[in-house]
């Protein structure tokens, strides 16, 4: 079975995603750790109450970004992950630690790659006036928020949306197709073919998730 090391930065509610997939048997990984840079993170509770190795690596005591990925990935390491998971991790990586882990490491980011980049994405998304929004599963590169694709998961953005109402909208779509992502990759259903992501022939048009959902 493979190891992944999930890394974490606040609420964890993907993190719990992950841990009750694995729990209802849809996930064959050995969850080894759950490392956070925000010390008050709440998944770090949720990982030690589900027997899971907890670290916290604050990257305020470091002077530099390269040394704060230096750290983390000598914390990373120790638990040899076949995967790295960044779960609402909120810090910029620097190339070096990317290559590192190049093909093994995984985001969900809240939007529809490549559609806003970055922070703020739900905001933005309604600023811009999109009526489709969603979340976006991807390999990390250097660039930001630009790596190869895994699976994408789009909802409907309504007249009557706030930021909350629609981020809640798209978290539930996150929390279906991380677990799936990452199921996959413990398969061997995903390889990474000049720069894009291939699945295996069995899945081939299941990356896409559209949610008629209006809650
Ligand atoms: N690193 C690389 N090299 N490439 C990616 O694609 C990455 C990455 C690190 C994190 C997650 C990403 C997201 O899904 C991610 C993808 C943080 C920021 C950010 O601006 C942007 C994107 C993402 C994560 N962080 C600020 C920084 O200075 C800090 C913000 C904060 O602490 O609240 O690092 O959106
Ligand atoms: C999720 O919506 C995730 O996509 C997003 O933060 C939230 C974390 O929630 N990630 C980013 O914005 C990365 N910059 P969680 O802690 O409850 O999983």
């Amino acid at each position: 079975m493979k190891n992944i090391v999930i890394l974490i930065s606040g609420r964890g509610s993907n993190l719990e995603a992950l841990i009750a997939a694995r729990d209802a048997g849809n996930l064959p990984v050995n969850i080894a750790a759950v490392i956070s840079n925000r010390p008050e993170a709440m998944g770090l509770e949720t990982a030690q109450k589900a027997g899971i190795a907890a670290h916290f690596i604050n990257h305020k005591a470091f002077s530099s970004r390269e040394a704060f990925d230096a750290a983390l990935a000598e914390c990373i390491d120790d638990f040899s992950p076949d995967l790295v998971v960044l779960a609402g991790f909120m810090r910029i990586l620097s190339e070096g630690f990317v290559r590192h882990y190049e093909g093994r490491l995984m985001n969900i980011h809240p939007s529809l790659l490549p559609s806003f980049p970055g922070l703020h994405t739900h905001q933005r998304a309604l600023e811009e006036g999109v009526r489709i929004h969603g979340c976006t599963v991807h390999f990390v590169t250097p660039t930001l928020d630009h790596g190869p694709v895994i699976i994408q998961a789009a909802v409907p953005v309504l007249e009557s949306d706030s930021e909350d109402s629609l981020s809640a909208r798209v978290l539930r779509q996150e929390h279906l197709i991380y677990p799936q992502a990452v199921r996959w990759f413990a398969e061997d259903k995903l390889t990474l073919e000049n720069g894009r992501v291939r699945l295996a022939a069995e899945l081939a048009d299941h990356a896409v998730l559209i949610s008629p959902e209006i809650r």
